[in-house]
């Protein structure tokens, strides 16, 4: 059976195309943008925007000799915060027309990237509290994170509604290598995302579910692991062993909030711009 993965050529998808396949899954790809010939996982590309239901449906559809698709792995949007007008084409509508579309292609399972910005203004946990669990109500830093929180709205619709089963992620940071010191928490690995979602596409018993998308990160991390284990994947990597000369950066004692620098003022919408509102 074959997986669609939407937003294909971007930094998740590109991770994904490079090691999903070795997992025993066939391919397809959707994006804005041609999929570059860069050594990922063969198979046939869409271009087209995911709000657009004609080309959603070429993807979806089986060519001749062609694997039906199984499953989702929903990466395309705007990956950050931006005007309204930006936010909701990308995230509102895309995530739409894509739950649309797999209902039209009886796709019962789909894979959310969703975000920690979902949830930014919770306080992170202090060094001697818990963790913080993987259902926690949301509490958007930005537009951004509103649609990430309306796209796990919609997940849970189309679950209960047309018995679908959708694991939302919501990811930390996700980079071929950590950046800066937040990121000694919040780092998800190219190959803990690929084992992440591979267990939230074979999961037998999955219904809904939100996620936490890190690594195990130990002695760093704020988020469970549970959910992620719920789905059969355990977390290995660490983004203080990948980067120690993080460790001795300052930064994440000031992360007071799960969302960082998306929670300050230069985050707030008229300072990202009223353009195209
Ligand atoms: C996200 O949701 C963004 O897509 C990504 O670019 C990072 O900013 C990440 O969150 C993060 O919180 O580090």
């Amino acid at each position: 059976m074959a997986v669609l993965i939407t937003g294909a050529a971007g930094r998740v998808g590109s991770m994904l195309r490079h090691r999903l396949g070795d997992r025993g899954w066939a391919l397809r790809y959707l994006d804005r943008v041609a999929v570059p010939d860069d050594g990922g996982a063969p198979g046939r590309a869409v271009v087209g925007d995911v709000a657009d239901p004609a080309r959603l449906d070429e993807a979806f559809r089986a060519a001749d000799g062609e694997d039906a698709i199984s499953a989702v792995v929903h990466l395309a949007g705007q990956p950050t915060e931006a005007p309204w007008a930006v936010v909701r084409a990308a995230n509102i509508d895309g995530t739409f027309e894509l739950f649309e579309a797999a209902r039209r292609h009886g796709v019962r399972r789909v894979v959310f990237a969703s975000s920690n910005h979902a949830v930014g203004f919770t306080p992170r946990p202090g060094d001697e509290d818990t963790e913080l669990p993987d259902d926690l109500p949301p509490r958007p830093d930005t537009l951004y994170g509103v649609s990430k929180v309306f796209g796990e709205a919609l997940a849970r619709y189309y679950v209960d509604r047309y018995g679908f089963s959708v694991a939302c992620l919501r990811i930390g940071s996700c980079r071929e290598a950590p950046e800066q010191a937040r990121e000694l928490a919040t780092w998800l690995s190219p190959a803990d995302l690929t084992g992440l979602v591979d267990g939230a596409l074979r999961a037998a018993d999955l219904t809904f579910a939100t996620v936490w998308g890190v690594s195990a990160n130990d002695g760093y991390r704020w988020w469970s692991l549970d959910g992620t284990r719920a789905l059969g994947y355990r977390a290995v990597d660490r983004a203080a062993d990948r980067r120690p000369e993080l460790v001795a950066e300052p930064g994440l004692a000031s992360d007071s909030l799960v969302g960082g620098v998306f929670t300050t003022d230069r985050f707030g919408i008229d300072e990202v711009g009223a353009q195209g509102r």
